[in-house]
């Protein structure tokens, strides 16, 4: 019986991190989908009663209260299993994996950013100079994961989640990218990842 509702979209990578965690942590019992649509331009008064900032995911608890944004809930959920954490406890590894969520999750709000102001926004009120902006801190983040793809951690961790998340989300959106390339360590590392169980269950629809 689920204790906890998800605001949820099966094309959302940030939604993705959640599903991702909760099968990696055998979680997903526990947890009722409540599928809904939003974007900027046409929100939804749900997620906007449940999240202030009106984006998915966001959690509702058993006892009504609410969690919000993915990170929040990626750690909460990651306290709530017996198994092994996948958020590291002793401080450096644990700095290091945090920082790299925050990266990951910068180089998806940029791809969810680039994609609202090409899809919604019409073509004549488009500033080009803002999207290739948005364009080159993707491919700094992407850069910078690969100088660092030889040391992301053997486990699965709240980073590799988060990582994996925003590689499948800029493959859905930017295929054009080529990504693979220029960042050959980065893309060993995803094809492995990408296997995995909880990866291959979360794919977003084409
Ligand atoms: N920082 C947030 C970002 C969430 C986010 O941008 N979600 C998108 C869907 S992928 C959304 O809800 N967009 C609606 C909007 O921006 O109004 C998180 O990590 O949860």
């Amino acid at each position: 019986m689920p204790s906890m509702t998800l605001f949820y979209s099966p094309t959302s990578p940030f939604v993705r991190k959640v599903m991702v965690l909760l099968h990696e942590t055998e979680q997903l019992p526990k947890v009722e989908l409540q599928e809904v649509q939003l974007s900027p331009t046409s929100p939804n008064a749900e997620v906007n009663a449940a999240n202030p900032a009106g984006k998915i995911p966001a959690l509702r608890l058993a006892d009504g209260s609410l969690l919000f944004d993915s990170r929040v809930i990626l750690e909460y959920l990651d306290q709530q299993h017996s198994g092994q954490p996948l958020l590291a406890v002793s401080s450096s590894p644990r700095w290091n994996c945090l920082t790299l969520c925050a990266l990951a999750d910068a180089l998806l709000d940029a791809a969810v950013l680039i994609r609202y102001e090409s899809f919604l926004r019409p073509a004549d009120k488009r500033w080009d100079a803002w999207l290739s902006g948005q364009q080159d801190k993707i491919e700094r983040a992407l850069a910078h994961f690969e100088q660092v793809a030889s040391s992301l951690s053997n486990s699965f961790d709240l980073a590799a989640i988060s990582l994996a998340c925003a590689l499948g989300y800029v493959d859905l959106r930017q295929p054009e990218l080529a990504w693979r390339q220029r960042y050959p360590q980065l893309a060993v590392w995803y094809a492995a990842a990408s296997q995995r169980p909880s990866l291959l269950a979360t794919q977003p629809p084409l």
